[in-house]
């Protein structure tokens, strides 16, 4: 039985009625996306056809999903907003705050002692607000979702940016900052720039050693890790429809890693089956009545130059297996070729790890099809060379592989089973092998491989590619090794051959769980009490932030001129601050350590521009505070990329950086900025970056005058008295005007209600 399968059938109710409107307003056929979007409008019934890339849209979400390193944040906030309940069905998951070491049952125990305060008070907090609250050790937030919640022409946002993995089962599923899903669960509409329209024809099948992630891996080198920005991702045609459900779950997981707003792909068989199976015919019978308005118009698949902004082809019977990285997710090479640009770029070509699991890549297919190369080693006696560490992506698909020995065939190859939660993929590791700053390299089947992320070593070469190629890769211990065309040598001297892998993509038993984490709230919570100790350095209740005035504007000094890539894991580390995600003045401690300095190439080694010396940028930034001046970020292209983390903006904010100007924004970030109310401004002519000195000084000549479509002039006064006169564009419509001058999105929210 599926959870809130009323609200689905209400969301059905309603399609076929806003679908045929939709088509008559735009007077086109329509896609899936434009479908989904067009059901979901807050008011109802499309009245005008909406410009993909231009109109801000007021949407109503069907769902929400939030995992612990996010929630806290988002829930401290929506406490202000004085509800008694939240809206929409909204569900907490405990999975980011589990530190892979000796192994599940330990890892469970130690996360449970070390973040009992913070569980205690999600639990108490989804209690009191009729929140599902899914424990520690029950799952990774989008696989619980995929096997629950998800369901085909639905809408949800989710407090991850990962959130996009539910497009695998044809919703619009699109990742926020904590602020944004304060909105909906307070009952107000959801806003999004209506997205541009991106499709992918899928031909052929997948065969041999190719798997659904090297899709992803494909598109990630084609369109890079800004190519989707603003877009949705629409897969479709024959070979969409040969992919298993968890595999097209896999593909828009992976969406992210371009920036897209989302991806999805038509209701099909595939779906239908992964219903079934995870206990939801229900979904599934109901689907199926409106099967015509789950996935895109006939004329539009047949033609989809005409209808989508760009369209891509591939092959799947051609596709290669890639690998991507290191250090970022769109850097893709065919196996084959690794190894002759790993000798030319020095990367050490030995293996250290192989790392299966995550939100990504841990579904019954995957450790299936790992397992099969896994039980080759076994029986062709080669021993691994590199370590394994698998993270099973639920309790449901961890105790069915277990019940179906997939888990025992990794066990004996050595491999620790971790918790089924994000573990190294989020810095949660306590890797015993190697210490310090040693070069290495490991392979993984996550989604992520920015400097840092796995280990917290900025040496660590991580490389994403599918879970058997990842198995494959770790027994050779070789990152040059092409599984499809090298051999190994045995414990008894023999050249031996991996076959290519084989799997299913359901359990054939069926899934089983025996228990599954999952605390529904209770009926009535008004007398539930939250939990925050006052003296805890883990939560600490949130204060307003206030307006910035325009006469703090001028004299802004410059903070940091950050160099290249720029992702929220250098704005705030995951890892280690994890632990600080509900304490904004301790967490604002790691604000910007990751970000190279533009001037010395160093990071966290900032000049303080009132004494000459050079310091960490929150130590720095910290003394402009106590000064009570405004300081400014400067940036390259895609700052803020990877996370849906609002602490990225909240911390500048609440250490009192009033701007960010960059090159361009990724678009979670550029949200969390304008909703925590600062401003995030981009170069009207990039190569003003250039001219951006170490000792200068920023006014903001016409704040005064800061309106919807307008730009905005900088004077930037150098150190030798010289200037420059700078435009800078925003993208803040009337509404979103309002949350800068109240001071945050929250602010207004509370006057409202007030
Ligand atoms: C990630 O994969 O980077 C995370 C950790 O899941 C983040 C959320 C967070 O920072 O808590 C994300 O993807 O949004
Ligand atoms: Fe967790 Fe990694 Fe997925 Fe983020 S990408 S939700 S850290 S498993």
């Amino acid at each position: 039985m599926a959870f809130d399968i009323d609200m689905i059938k209400k969301v059905y109710a309603q399609m076929a009625e806003r679908v045929d409107k939709a088509r008559e307003i735009t007077g086109k056929p329509l896609t899936l996306s434009e479908k989904i979007l067009y059901s979901h409008l807050w008011d109802g019934n499309p009245t005008k056809a909406l410009k993909r890339g231009k109109d801000y849209v007021n949407f109503a979400p069907d769902r929400i999903a939030c995992q612990d390193a996010t929630a806290q944040m988002a829930l401290l906030q929506f406490m202000q907003a004085g509800k008694k309940n939240v809206a929409v069905p909204t569900t907490v998951h405990c999975d980011h705050l589990i530190q892979a070491k000796q192994g599940a049952a330990a890892d469970l125990k130690r996360a449970n002692e070390t973040s009992n305060e913070v569980f205690d008070f999600l639990e108490s907090v989804s209690n009191k607000y009729g929140i599902g609250f899914w424990r520690p050790g029950a799952g990774i937030i989008h696989q619980v979702v995929l096997e629950n919640y998800a369901f085909p022409g639905g809408m949800m946002i989710g407090t991850d940016s990962h959130t996009v993995n539910a497009g695998g089962l044809g919703m619009v599923a699109i990742g926020v900052g904590g602020a944004d899903a304060v909105d909906v669960m307070a009952g107000m509409p959801w806003e999004l720039k209506f997205p541009k329209l991106i499709g992918v024809k899928l031909t052929g099948e997948l065969n041999g050693w190719t798997a659904s992630k090297d899709v992803i891996l494909k598109v990630a080198g084609i369109l890079t890790v800004k190519g989707g920005t603003g877009a949705i991702v629409e897969y479709f045609g024959p070979g969409a429809k040969n992919l298993s459900c968890t595999g097209k779950g896999t593909i828009c997981n992976m969406g992210a890693e371009i920036g897209a707003t989302t991806s999805t792909f038509g209701y099909d068989d595939s779906m239908e089956r992964f219903l079934r199976a995870t206990d939801r015919a229900d979904i599934a019978d109901e689907a199926n009545k409106v099967r015509e308005h789950l996935t895109g118009d006939d004329e539009v698949y047949a033609d989809p130059e005409k209808y989508f902004d760009q369209v891509i082809e591939i092959d799947l019977s051609t596709l290669r297996p890639h690998l991507n990285g290191p250090f970022t997710p769109d850097l893709a090479t065919p196996v084959g070729e690794l190894g002759e640009k790993a000798r030319k770029n020095d990367w050490p070509l030995k293996v250290d790890w192989g790392l299966i699991g995550s939100c990504t890549n841990s579904s019954y297919e995957d450790l299936s099809r790992a397992a099969s190369i896994a039980q080759q080693a076994i029986d062709k006696k080669i021993i691994p060379q590199s370590d394994f560490g698998i993270n099973p992506g639920s309790e449901q698909i961890r105790f069915t592989a277990q019940r179906d020995g997939l888990l025992d065939v990794f066990a004996n190859l050595g491999a620790t089973i971790f918790t089924n939660a994000c573990g190294p993929c989020i810095g949660q590791w306590d890797r015993s092998d190697r210490k310090g700053e040693e070069k290495n390299t490991i392979v993984h089947s996550f989604n992520r491989n920015f400097s840092k992320r796995a280990d917290g070593n900025p040496n660590t070469h991580a490389f994403v590619g599918s879970p058997e190629m990842v198995a494959a890769i770790a027994i050779s211990g070789r990152l040059d090794f092409d599984p499809m065309n090298d051999t190994l040598l045995n414990e008894d001297g023999q050249e031996v051959k991996l076959d290519e892998p084989v799997g299913l993509e359901l359990p054939p038993k069926g899934f089983a769980v025996d228990e599954n984490g999952y605390l529904a709230p209770t009926e009535d919570g008004s007398s539930v009490e939250v939990k925050v100790a006052g003296d805890s350095e883990r939560l600490e209740l949130l204060e307003p932030f206030l307006p910035i005035k325009d006469s703090e504007l001028q004299g802004v000094k410059l903070l940091i001129k950050a160099f290249g890539k720029c992702t929220t894991d250098h704005i705030s580390m995951a890892g280690p601050w994890l632990r600080y995600r509900g304490h904004l003045d301790n967490i604002s401690n790691n604000t910007l350590i990751g970000a190279i300095n533009a001037f010395n190439k160093k990071t966290n080694f900032v000049k303080n521009q009132f004494t000459g010396e050079y310091g960490g940028v929150p130590d720095v930034q910290r003394e402009y505070k106590a000064k009570g001046v405004k300081t400014i970020v400067v940036g390259d292209h895609n700052y803020g990329e990877g996370s849906s983390r609002e602490h990225a903006a909240m911390q500048p904010r609440f250490l009192g950086v009033a701007a960010v100007l960059v090159k361009s924004f990724a678009r979670i970030h550029e949200t969390n900025l304008k909703k925590q109310g600062m401003l995030g401004l981009t170069f009207s002519n990039e190569d003003d970056y250039d001219l951006i000195q170490e000792d200068d000084t920023f006014n903001f000549v016409d704040i005064a005058d800061f309106a919807e479509n307008t730009p905005l002039t900088i004077e930037i006064v150098h150190n030798d008295g010289s200037k420059d006169s700078i435009k800078v564009n925003h993208t803040y419509n009337d509404a979103q005007i309002k949350w800068y001058h109240e001071g945050s999105a929250l602010n207004l929210i509370k006057k409202q209600n007030a």
